[in-house]
């Protein structure tokens, strides 16, 4: 897929802010590849199309947890978790992406998980990152994307920040949001 295509994709699905959010991502993804040398053209798309499946009906997702043979613990997770994983069937199944690295960026911008490829890390950290996010902490992470250039450590700090929020609420951790803290705790310097 082109980035025109993409671009008009995402929009005629997504309500205006979250489209605006998509454009975020994608900018901020392109930027990071620049500085982490990966492909530019993937972290747009990828960027572009993360949140393609935010407003998705729960029951439709479960549906396609079943259908699709997904991880079948996503059955004890909402939409939060679940609309990275249903976007890339989508990406493969609606638009013909084959790209393993896109659809798996795509797929794992929810939770993360152990062994990313560069496209994983890029997106997982620039929706993080984004110039409009504002959680407490997000400049420490933008310091050590854009100063350190430390991209191992940016997804353990964004994993550690979302473990000790979901932990706030008494929330169920999926394992491969687990799995990713324990990787890159150990992965970053
Ligand atoms: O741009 P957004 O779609 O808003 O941001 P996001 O896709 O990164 O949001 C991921 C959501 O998933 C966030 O609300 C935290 C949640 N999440 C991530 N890992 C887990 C989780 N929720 C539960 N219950 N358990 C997890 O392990
Ligand atoms: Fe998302
Ligand atoms: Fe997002």
């Amino acid at each position: 897929m082109k980035r025109k295509k993409a671009l008009k994709v995402a929009a005629e699905k997504l309500p205006k802010k979250r489209f605006k959010h998509s454009e975020r991502v994608a900018e901020t993804a392109v930027k990071m590849a620049e500085i982490f040398n990966a492909d530019k053209e993937k972290c747009f798309l990828a960027g572009i199309l993360h949140d393609y499946s935010k407003y998705d009906e729960l029951s439709k997702m479960y549906q396609t947890v079943t259908t699709e043979k997904l991880d079948p613990e996503l059955l004890q997770y909402k939409t939060e978790v679940l609309h990275g994983p249903i976007a890339a069937v989508k990406m493969k199944n609606k638009f013909d992406i084959t790209d393993e690295e896109i659809l798996n960026a795509i797929a794992h911008h929810t939770s993360g998980r152990k062994q990313m490829g560069i496209i994983e890390k890029i997106i997982f950290v620039a929706d993080y990152i984004e110039p409009k996010r504002s959680q407490p902490g997000v400049d420490d992470i933008r310091d050590i994307v854009f100063e350190e250039n430390n991209l191992d450590l940016a997804v353990y700090s964004i994993t550690k920040a979302n473990i000790r929020h979901l932990l706030n609420k008494d929330s169920t951790i999926y394992h491969k949001t687990l799995e990713c803290l324990n990787y890159y705790n150990m992965a970053r310097e």
